[in-house]
């Protein structure tokens, strides 16, 4: 059977699947047969460390697991001839309803709330203070491909008026702004849903936490290198910036303490696609381009940086 090495977790059903193909070696482990591993099965945060893929010799495919690939160094595979897999669009949905609940928590204070019902303050000290509709608002969203769209759809029935930023002008009715800047000084919500990596790298910026403002909320659930954030703790603290409702972080899993202090800010830990159904049909679909693989060197869905390797 061809070796398989496995970066970061997996499930058992994927696991079940797996040992029926492949010998699986686990990176954790420290031992592995570097010249015998033709596959990996990896996963959006832990990537393929670039001295482990330098190290294999006779890597042929790596199949990520989330739709997100910035931490695999997609031009060395494909220099290599090797092809890399992910998940689109099976997890779009999920990613959208997260957004949502994201924003909901924000604007109607929802966690606030929940406690002063919970802690029994509804009864010693009355009702709780009123929050901010989030209803018929101005939303810029930053990354209008599968999911941006998705969350898009969901806000209709929220009745926001949608404005985007993307490199290239999308054919849809939206506002698009060629300025990331600009977008942020015309909506009161920015939605972050761009990939990570060198081109988007802290493009919200200071600059952009201030055209955004003090009524202004930041949401962002694409990756945390997308965002300044030393830049959007001190937006916060000092006022130029609104809430934050953020779902990722730059050195995932740590969060800035600050942020943990403030009541503006809205707190999870990267669990964007985390359901019991997305994940299933995530790994499902990391397994199905491996066996794919094997079976006659194809995969069904590759990252576009090795799609011409594809057949
Ligand atoms: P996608 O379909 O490839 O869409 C990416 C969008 O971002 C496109 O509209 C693209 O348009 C835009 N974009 C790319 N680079 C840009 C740049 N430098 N400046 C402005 N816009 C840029 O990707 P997707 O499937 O929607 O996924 C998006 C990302 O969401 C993933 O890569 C991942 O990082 C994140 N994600 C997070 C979670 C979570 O759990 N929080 C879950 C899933 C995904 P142009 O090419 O025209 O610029
Ligand atoms: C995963 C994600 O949590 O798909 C992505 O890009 O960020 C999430 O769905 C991540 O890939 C961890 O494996």
């Amino acid at each position: 059977m061809p070796d398989l090495l496995q970066i970061g977790g997996i499930t058992d059903t994927m696991r079940d699947r797996l040992e029926a193909e492949f010998t699986i070696h686990k990176l954790a482990d420290g031992t592995y047969p570097a010249d015998a591993i033709t596959h990996i099965a990896t996963n959006g945060h832990d990537g393929v460390p670039s001295d482990v893929m330098a190290g294999l010799p006779n890597l042929k495919m790596v199949s990520c697991y989330g739709v997100g690939y910035d931490a695999i160094d997609t031009k060395a595979a494909a220099d290599r001839g090797i092809l890399v897999t992910h998940t689109p669009d099976v997890l779009n949905a999920e990613v959208a309803s997260t957004t949502i609940l994201l924003m909901l928590a924000s604007f109607r204070n929802f966690l606030a709330d929940e406690a002063h019902a919970r802690s029994g303050n509804w009864e010693a000290n009355g009702n709780a203070p009123l929050s901010r509709s989030a209803d018929n608002r101005k939303v810029g969203i930053l990354g209008l491909g599968r999911i941006g769209q998705a969350i898009a759809d969901k806000l209709e029935a929220f009745n926001a008026e949608i404005h985007y930023h993307t490199r290239t002008k999308k054919d849809v009715d939206y506002t698009y702004h060629a300025n990331l800047t600009d977008m942020a000084a015309a909506v009161e919500v920015l939605i972050c849903i761009t990939p990570g990596g060198p081109s988007t790298n802290k493009i919200v910026n200071a600059d952009v936490m201030n055209a955004l403002g003090s009524d202004g909320t930041l949401i962002n659930v694409s990756r945390g290198s997308v965002v300044d954030e030393a830049a959007m703790v001190a937006a916060l603290q000092d006022g130029r910036l609104g809430y934050a409702a953020l779902d990722v972080f730059e050195a995932e899993p740590k969060i800035p303490d600050a942020l943990k202090t403030m009541s503006n800010v809205v707190l999870l830990p990267h669990v964007g696609s985390a359901t019991v159904e997305t994940r299933a049909a995530m790994g499902g679909l990391v397994v199905d381009n491996l066996l794919e693989h094997l079976k006659n060197g194809k995969v069904l869905t590759p990252v576009p940086e090795t799609a011409h390797l594809n057949g």
